[in-house]
């Protein structure tokens, strides 16, 4: 399959969410998931060479394979809704952030009603303090899901390999709830649209330094979808904590269909570059027939958001290897927040996928 340079699918309206600020252990900080992130990875990508193209715009059918309606209703309207609550007045407050999450040790079995308080509602479908929602964000993280339909249409249409610069990011949301500075998950509706244009098995292959507990519990069940991972061993003490342990390997039809590899802190590129390898046999021995790469770059040793250590010239091995598959490929913007390398590792990544 001959590919040298990939499609990139772009939109304006993924630079509307603003985050203002990330809430961590009850402090208010700026926020890390900056527009000015894909600013710089489109610069990168136009430096080298790729062939750049708007969105279109796609209905609900495939977000709605993979989400609970409520929690895309819950993001449609909720900043709305805090806006015209008591809220910013009284507080000063005008991102949505929960103060209170109905967990299931709190619930102890009772229904999870629909609060009547907004600022109630806000922890109905959210597992965090640091995934704000601002005026812009429904808009952004809508149009991420249309960068990435977008690029699958390109895909199922016969192109080797597209890339969506969707931002915000995605693998952090299950089924019914966000977080990790992610709202609706781009890499999951991409696998959901790759099974319904008629492959029978997708692998999604998750290179972000941090674990996709969404992709993974969107798919724990199903066999048709392979998830594989390496990030930062969440027992080590790094988000998302409760996820992403060896041990958890799928379910009932999804058994044996997951693979998450924790690495140790300060890992390096021949470590991570194993455990790669590791994922993409295990995406060839699943029989999957197209492929879609949760492209996170925060794995790199300038983040600030991991303590993995991984180079540039690791990343463009990384993705030889997954091109090595041979696989009609969707690559998928997740994490990455070094702003000064972040577009230049993202373009040899795409440059190694590009074989
Ligand atoms: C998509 C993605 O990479 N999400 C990762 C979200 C993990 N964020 C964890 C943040 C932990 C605390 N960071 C302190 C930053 C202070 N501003
Ligand atoms: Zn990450």
């Amino acid at each position: 399959m001959s590919r040298s340079l990939a499609v990139v699918v772009r939109s304006d309206a993924c630079l509307l969410h603003v985050p203002g600020a990330e809430v961590w252990v009850g402090v208010s900080t700026p926020g890390t998931e900056l527009p000015e992130r894909a600013v710089r990875i489109e610069a990168a990508l136009r430096g080298a060479g790729h062939r750049t193209v708007e969105s279109t715009r796609h209905d609900d059918s495939v977000l709605l394979r993979v989400h609970d309606l409520r929690l895309v209703e819950h993001l449609r309207t909720v900043h709305e809704r805090w806006m015209a609550s008591p809220i910013p007045e009284l507080v000063g407050q005008d991102r949505v952030v929960p103060y209170l999450m109905p967990t299931a040790g709190m619930l102890d079995g009772l229904p999870e009603r629909e609060p009547t308080a907004v600022h109630a509602a806000a922890g109905r479908y959210c597992y965090d303090t640091m995934t704000l929602v601002g005026p812009g964000t429904w808009e952004a993280a809508r149009a991420a899901v249309d960068v990435t339909l977008s690029a699958v249409d390109l895909v199922v249409a016969g192109e080797p390999l597209a890339y969506a610069l969707a931002r915000p990011p995605g693998h952090h949301v299950t089924r019914s709830a966000y977080g990790g500075s992610c709202y609706l998950n781009n890499a999951a509706v991409a696998a959901q649209a790759l099974r319904d244009a008629g492959h029978e098995r997708v692998a999604v292959v998750d290179v972000d330094a941090h674990h996709g507990n969404g992709t993974q519990a969107v798919f724990y069940e199903r066999a048709d979808v392979f998830y594989g991972s390496l990030h930062v061993d969440p027992g080590a003490g790094w988000f998302p904590h409760y996820t992403g342990f060896a041990d958890e390997t799928g379910r009932g039809d999804g058994a044996g269909a997951n693979l998450n590899i924790p690495l140790a802190e300060g890992t390096g590129d021949d470590a991570w570059l194993g455990a790669l390898d590791r994922v993409a046999d295990a995406v060839a021995a699943h029989g999957c027939t197209a492929l879609v790469v949760s492209l996170g770059v925060d794995a790199a040793a300038a983040d600030p958001e991991s303590p993995v250590q991984v180079s540039h010239d690791a990343y463009e091995s990384a993705g030889r290897r997954l091109a090595a598959l041979d696989l009609p490929t969707v690559a998928v913007q997740e994490g990455g927040y070094h702003l000064d390398t972040l577009g230049d590792l993202v373009a040899v990544t795409l440059r190694g996928l590009a074989g």
